[in-house]
């Protein structure tokens, strides 16, 4: 029987063996769920013709299909045609196969398929940590000494207040690394947690089991929110317990240069408070204290704790609700000047709308409702590290319980500002040249572009929590897709997870450590035709201004609010993949599935 099959397929076989890999066929190089949407690209050729997909061995054919008609990008000169073939679903690898060019990365088609990188990404905030060191048994090749301890920081001139003045010593210790520096941003760390946080908070039944050998992952917490604590606890050294207010950063005057954490001992700053930095600060505390709620006995008294320290910093902010840190001037008036990176928000509407969205949702005080009254005049798009109204949003669309009456139209107003946004992504994923939601406004392309990629597959699954419609699933998926090499550059955006990954990222203890492959789990920022780095780039435009170099902090940083969507999104796929999360409406997704 199978010496019938084979024959059949002799003449595609012996064409096959001559061929040679192309790395213009792009696809998830991870692979794909059997039930998912499987579509690879083809890149820069006009070819139309039948395409393959084989067994690894190329003996074996499990789907033939035929090359869309190619197709151009809007924004630059990329054409791409695709290969779809969704409706093979047998476990198993495989590549793909299209005669005169070539065949493709071998992926696998698996009912976990995401776990493995789910987890990297996650345990990725491992390595981030900033003040102990990390041990073989955790960190393999990777282990180091502990970085910054962070015992001994001063109080920058910019922050001196009369029961801090400058150069007090104060303890700042514990909290992740930023990115591929070593400074540590209350402004970035917010959306952050925030992120993480609700990874937990919606998929936690599925989080309870999930473990990434970590140095607490024996303890009763799951791994997810010990991670977490790690950084809450570093966060609460940054708020000033004389007046509420939270300094922006602790971080060194000038960025470290290229060498393992710690090696360099330059004094560490806090520096001036912010009232953006206050506001983030409220928010992750707010949250925090709702989910550590039910962790009382693990960690007694947190979740109290954090609602005394969002409340305080709530105040503070009313009281203080234009102070930007502005860098620049800063530095026309205080030494040491300080040139790390700045998070300057010139705008904090947002940041108020957030803070008192989680406020409300935790303790359901109906005068954190008030920052809603003026709701059409926040902006309500997709979250970024300056632009947080959305995490707002999610948070307040997640109550069970109905808002006062008052404020039921203002509820209905989020939750279709959401589902536009969605339905926006949803129609770009169908036309688009790499077929994703990424991409559906040249504007997605900026430093840290993979970040929107990992956003907007949020956004989507909110929108399918909201509707259970399954297009909004898809679509998610699609950016998932995108993020792991069905994309112009070729990459796999994670360090260490596909066939053709990131090697250079711009991580100091990357660079540093000799060790030749840089530190899993990590999102790198991604295609960004701005380029600020100045480095050279092979391809500038839009879709593929990315270069694997390690000069490169425009287009191959690292960072943890890049990281924590990747986190989000990638575990809330393999959540429902895996686990289906059976409800009347879920089974109906499958079923859909099946029949189609
Ligand atoms: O390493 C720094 C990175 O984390 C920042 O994102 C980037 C932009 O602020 O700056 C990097 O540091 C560079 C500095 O700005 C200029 N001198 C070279 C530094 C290393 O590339
Ligand atoms: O992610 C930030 C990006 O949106 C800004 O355009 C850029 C320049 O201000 O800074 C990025 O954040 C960097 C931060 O300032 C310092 N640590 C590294 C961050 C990622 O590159």
């Amino acid at each position: 029987m199978r010496y019938i099959f084979l024959l059949g397929l002799i003449s595609l076989t012996s064409f096959a063996n001559a061929q040679t890999f192309n790395e213009n066929i792009r696809l998830n190089q991870i692979g794909f769920y059997p039930q998912a949407e499987k579509i690879a690209v083809v890149q820069g050729s006009d070819i139309i013709s039948d395409f393959y997909v084989l067994s690894t061995n190329q003996s074996d054919t499990f789907f033939v299909g035929k090359l869309t008609a190619p197709i151009q990008s809007l924004y630059s000169t990329i054409k791409t045609s695709k290969a779809d073939f969704s409706s093979l679903t047998r476990p198993g690898s495989y590549i793909i196969s299209i005669p005169t060019l070539g065949y493709s990365h071998t992926f696998r088609i698996d009912k976990n398929i995401l776990s493995e990188v789910s987890k990297g990404t996650m345990k990725a905030f491992y390595y981030m940590r900033s003040s102990m060191s990390l041990e073989p048994a955790y960190s393999g090749k990777w282990h180091r000494s502990l970085g910054h301890p962070d015992t001994s920081v001063l109080i920058h001139p910019s922050a001196s207040s009369s029961s801090r003045p400058s150069g007090t010593i104060l303890h700042s210790p514990g909290g992740w690394y930023d990115a591929g520096d070593y400074n540590k941003y209350i402004v970035n760390s917010g959306i952050t947690m925030a992120t993480l946080l609700s990874a937990y908070e919606d998929y936690s039944a599925y989080f309870k089991n999930i473990q990434v050998n970590i140095p607490e992952s024996s303890n009763a917490l799951p791994d997810i929110l010990d991670e977490v604590v790690y950084n809450l606890r570093w966060m609460m050294t940054m708020q000033d317990p004389s007046d509420g207010g939270v300094y922006h950063k602790c971080t060194n005057a000038k960025f470290d240069d290229m060498v393992m954490p710690g090696m360099t001992k330059e004094p560490r700053y806090l520096v001036q408070k912010s009232t953006a930095a206050s506001l983030d600060f409220t928010a992750v505390m707010a949250q925090a204290a709702r989910i550590f709620k039910n962790f009382n006995k693990q960690l007694p008294g947190l979740s109290d704790s954090c609602l005394k320290y969002a409340e305080r910093s709530w105040t503070w902010s009313l009281a203080h609700p234009h102070i930007i840190y502005d860098q620049d001037k800063i530095n026309q008036t205080f030494q040491p000047a300080i040139s790390t990176g700045s998070y300057r928000d010139g705008n904090t509407s947002d940041e108020f709308f957030w803070a008192s969205c989680e406020l409300y949702s935790t303790t359901k005080d109906v005068k954190y409702l008030k920052q809603l009254d003026n709701i059409e005049k926040v902006k309500m798009v997709l979250p970024t590290w300056n632009n947080v109204a959305m995490l707002g949003v999610y948070s307040i669309l997640k109550i069970k319980d109905e808002l006062p009456e008052a404020y039921s139209e203002k509820k209905r107003i989020m939750k279709a500002t959401v589902i536009t946004l969605a339905d926006k992504y949803v129609n770009h994923a169908h036309k688009s040249i790499f077929a994703t939601a990424m991409g559906s406004e040249k504007s997605d392309f900026v430093w840290g572009s993979n970040s929107n990629a990992a956003n907007q597959g949020i956004l989507l699954l909110y929108a399918f929590h909201y509707t259970r419609e399954k297009k909004y699933f898809d679509a998610a998926n699609t950016n998932a897709d995108y993020l792991l090499g069905r994309n112009a550059t070729g990459y796999s955006f994670v360090t260490g997870f596909g066939a053709k990954t990131p090697m250079h990222p711009h991580h100091r203890p990357s660079i540093a450590d000799g060790i030749v492959e840089p530190v899993p789990g990590l999102l790198v920022g991604g295609p960004n035709p701005f380029m600020q780095d100045k480095c050279i780039y092979k391809s500038t435009e839009v879709e593929n201004a990315y270069t694997d170099d390690d000069c490169s902090y425009a287009s191959n940083e690292i960072a943890i609010n890049w990281n924590a969507p990747a986190v989000y999104l990638f575990n809330a796929i393999q959540a429902f993949m895996k686990e289906q999360r059976i409800d009347d409406k879920t089974e109906t997704l499958i079923t859909t599935k099946r029949k189609s």
